[in-house]
């Protein structure tokens, strides 16, 4: 599934702004025939969450289903062309009609899916879009949600409002954009790059290339162009049953690299006999990612990550996609001299991985399985964990800024039935990617853990100073040096500290440093960052959380989850200034 653009072949029309909603709390719309269209809804916002935009208490916290309708023209140019509606994330289930027509549906929060509707899409009059969103989370749903308190995952936070998995509001309704779009009926369908740096010195690059296109589709033209516009490299390929592929090797590219994200262009020219019916270009960082000798390397050299995991989060807008709100987050990592993030606990958005390939972040991309309690998981959670994990893959293997899938956080893989539910989605990650490293999110006791010897980097998450010794650095200091080394000498693989960090209210002051004092939440992160930087087979820390970010209601939270370095309207906290200037040797200019 490519990401609709717009070139002389193809055009996008986004349905963004202001869409019908209206609450089924009872699930009857379908009998009330809402599916062919809404009377007496309310104005919402999309792309946005429904629960914080409106005064309405209910709302706020209501995860069950509701309808949502947007009428829209379409120029009659389209008419000939293959119609595509494209959702790029709506959480968590959803069922789609056009015109009183059933499209289809989808599960799953965060990886787009899309329909042909050239059938039933009117070109001569106005058309109408429904989308029931339902949000309800079971045993059976990736996250979980709603299992009862003995049956869910052992942590402190079983008693919660609303009652869902992992420490984050679970923000519903349509997230992400809605597009309508048109190619032609003889198309480029799909594109899988992979990129290798080889020769002496790592100086040289392959792109290797699949191109699947449509059976009408009898060549293709492909060209690499650089930034000043040059043609570096092309060729003609002839498809045979939709699909072509091959190598392009180029001598000393300038490489895809941290600071120096360097993209060229992939332009492919489908023809039928000798004539161009449709194009597609993709941006290409050519880049290789490997672990070697407990290492991670980059283009051949040994890479330290430092950043954040983080969060889609923000006022009013809930999970929804706001291009501004990226753009500062962006900023905010550049500023503290981050190179790196994890999407915890969920896949981004498309645009913000296509800004990690422009500003060059490496991404751990992190599918929604977070705190997955093992004993509740039924074959159905195992099927949309893996499909999910494969819908993220195809959204994200070409992004050069990807360098590991992480394929859940914190589930209780200390529990016997985490054996084999692991083992196989280990086999099945390998089996859609075997470019780029996998790795697990644990926070199991290293004596305890089960599964992590299936995966090539090991993420732990540790809170010492915080959940375990809390107020006690001293103490934290010693049992943190010791839960890495175990966990070390057991599995032999490379760790990302993948989660440290502690609350901090701002404006809150101690000394001696006191927990929830911004100087606490500073000496923490000091304290962690000399103790990781002293292991050798550390690749990396990341800090809990860049922004404070709203979760649940529960008596641990203080209206926000507290730990961002930043508040969650995006000012520094002292723990900002002082990663700024920890970071600020290997800083990005
Ligand atoms: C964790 C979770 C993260 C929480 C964090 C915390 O281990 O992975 O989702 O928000 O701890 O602050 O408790």
């Amino acid at each position: 599934m490519l990401y609709p653009i717009e070139n002389r072949y193809r055009t996008i029309k986004k349905l963004d702004g202001f869409w019908h909603f209206k609450i089924d709390e009872k699930d009857q719309g379908k009998e009330k025939g809402w599916s062919t269209g809404i009377t007496d809804g309310i104005l919402l916002a999309v792309p946005a969450s429904w629960n914080d935009q409106t005064q309405d208490e209910f709302l706020r916290t209501y995860l069950g289903s509701g309808w949502y309708e947007k009428r829209f023209w379409l120029s009659p140019f389209w008419k000939n062309d293959e119609i595509k509606s494209r959702f790029e994330g709506i959480n968590y289930r959803a069922e789609i009609w056009l015109n009183g027509n059933y499209v289809g549906k989808h599960d799953g929060g965060f990886t787009p899916f899309e329909f042909d509707i050239s059938n039933i899409v009117e070109t001569e009059a106005e058309n109408i879009l429904i989308v029931r969103v339902d949000c309800k989370l079971s045993e059976n749903t990736v996250p979980m949600g709603n299992l009862p308190v003995e049956l869910g995952i052992d942590d402190d936070f079983k008693n919660k409002y609303p009652s869902t998995s992992g420490d984050f509001f679970p923000y519903a309704g349509i997230n992400r954009s809605v597009i309508i779009y048109n190619r032609p009926r003889n198309a480029i369908q799909d594109i899988t790059l992979n990129t290798k740096v080889v020769g002496e010195d790592n100086r040289d690059g392959i792109v290797s290339y699949e191109i699947f296109t449509s059976p009408g589709i009898s060549r293709c033209e492909i060209s690499l162009i650089d930034q000043k516009m040059n043609k570096i490299k092309e060729k003609e390929l002839i498809c045979s049953e939709g699909k072509a592929k091959g190598n392009l090797t180029v001598k000393t590219p300038n490489l895809w690299n941290v600071g120096h994200p360097y993209l060229y262009s992939l332009q492919i020219k489908a023809l039928c006999g000798n004539n161009v019916v449709d194009e597609y270009a993709l941006q290409v960082g050519i880049r290789e990612v490997k672990v070697q000798d407990g290492q991670l390397l980059l283009n051949g050299k040994p890479i330290f990550l430092q950043g954040f995991a983080r969060h889609e989060d923000f006022h009013i807008i809930g999970r929804g996609t706001s291009h501004a709100v990226m753009i500062k987050d962006y900023e905010l990592m550049k500023w503290t001299g981050a190179n790196s993030f994890r999407t915890s606990h969920y896949p981004y958005s498309t645009e913000q991985m296509q800004l990690a390939d422009c500003l060059g972040f490496l991404v751990i991309d992190e599918v929604p399985a977070v705190s997955l309690a093992m004993r509740s998981v039924t074959e159905k959670t195992l099927h949309s964990h893996k499909r999910q994990l494969k819908e993220m893959i195809e959204r994200d293997k070409n992004h050069p800024s990807v360098i590991a899938w992480s394929v859940a956080n914190e589930a209780d893989t200390w529990r016997e039935e985490a054996k084999g539910y692991f083992a196989e989605i280990a086999d099945y990650i390998k089996e859609l990617d075997s470019s780029r490293p996998n790795m697990i999110v644990s926070d199991s006791l290293p004596d305890r853990e089960l599964v992590a010897q299936h995966f090539d980097l090991l993420g732990i998450n540790c809170y010492f100073g915080w959940y375990q010794f809390p107020g006690q650095l001293k103490k934290a200091e010693e049992e943190l040096s010791y839960y890495l080394d175990s966990f070390y000498e057991k599995f032999q693989k490379p760790i990302i500290v993948a989660e440290f960090g502690a609350d901090s209210i701002p404006g809150l002051h101690s000394d001696p440093a006191e927990m929830f004092t911004e100087e606490y939440q500073a000496k923490l992160i000091k304290m962690y960052d000399r103790i990781i930087k002293s292991k050798p087979y550390i690749i990396g820390e990341h800090i809990w959380n860049l922004t404070d970010f709203k979760t649940q209601q529960l008596p641990l939270r203080v209206f926000y989850n507290r730990k961002g370095v930043f508040t969650r309207d995006r000012q520094p906290k002292m723990a900002a200034h002082l990663v700024r200037e920890l970071w600020k040797k290997n800083k990005i200019e």
